[in-house]
């Protein structure tokens, strides 16, 4: 089965944040999630436009930079600058009064469109915006943490995403507490991608490179 999945680089080792890239690539990771926010619209820091930029030039893997941050129109150049064709921008269109112009900025800048959903936004809040992104980030958690609970009432949603995203042409991606039993259900169901945290990758001491595999051949 085809899937992809995604480091989650806030819950890296930041004392070693280049042997971390490598060994990820290493391991066969698709992709790297940066975790972007402001302090307003979720109550954390995390990373930021400098370990976005580092990462983004010791990376061969494509970047999934995902801004959680008030009005990302009004700096959103700043982050296009560093990426490359083929990275995705996730916004939150609630953080954002007009999210289309936003979401065309980061057409035009030639790479990947993508809106990520918070656990209380539901899909005919963003139903107009399916038609213009490629990617569909849902939380399964409030945004703002790793390492914490998933919340299930989310799952009825990704049922509602899979049943209109061929027509609708994007595709979905998993963010917050992603657990082997989540992977186990909702890969085989079209959930395209999977945000790695602490829940399976980070802090364990299993090679990524096994781990990575272990997923990939849903051997958990
Ligand atoms: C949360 C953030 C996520 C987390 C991820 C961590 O605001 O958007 O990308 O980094 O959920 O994974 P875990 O397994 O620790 O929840
Ligand atoms: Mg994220």
């Amino acid at each position: 089965m085809d899937f992809e999945l995604t480091a989650s680089m806030m819950c890296a080792n930041y004392g070693n944040l280049e042997q971390e890239v490598k060994n990820l690539e290493e391991g066969g990771i698709d992709s790297f999630h940066i975790d972007i926010m402001d302090g307003r619209f979720v109550p954390n820091y995390a990373m930021s436009l400098n370990d976005m930029r580092y990462i983004a030039g010791a990376a061969t893997k494509p970047l999934d930079v995902h801004l959680m941050v008030e009005h990302p129109n009004n700096t959103i150049e700043l982050f296009i600058k560093p990426l490359r064709k083929g990275d995705t921008i996730y916004i939150h269109p609630e953080a954002e009064y007009h999210p289309s112009t936003t979401l065309q900025k980061i057409i035009n800048a030639g790479l990947v469109p993508g809106i990520a959903i918070n656990p209380g936004t539901s899909v005919e809040m963003v139903m107009e915006m399916l038609r213009i992104v490629k990617k569909v980030l849902v939380m399964s958690v409030n945004p703002g943490n790793a390492g914490q609970m998933y919340l299930p009432y989310v799952g009825k949603k990704i049922t509602k995403l899979l049943s209109i995203k061929e027509d609708m042409d994007f595709e979905i991606y998993w963010d917050g507490a992603c657990s082997a039993d989540k992977i186990l259900e909702f890969a085989p169901k079209g959930v395209r991608g999977f945000v790695l945290g602490t829940t399976l990758l980070f802090g364990k001491n299993t090679p990524y490179g096994e781990t990575l595999h272990n997923i990939r051949e849903l051997k958990f």
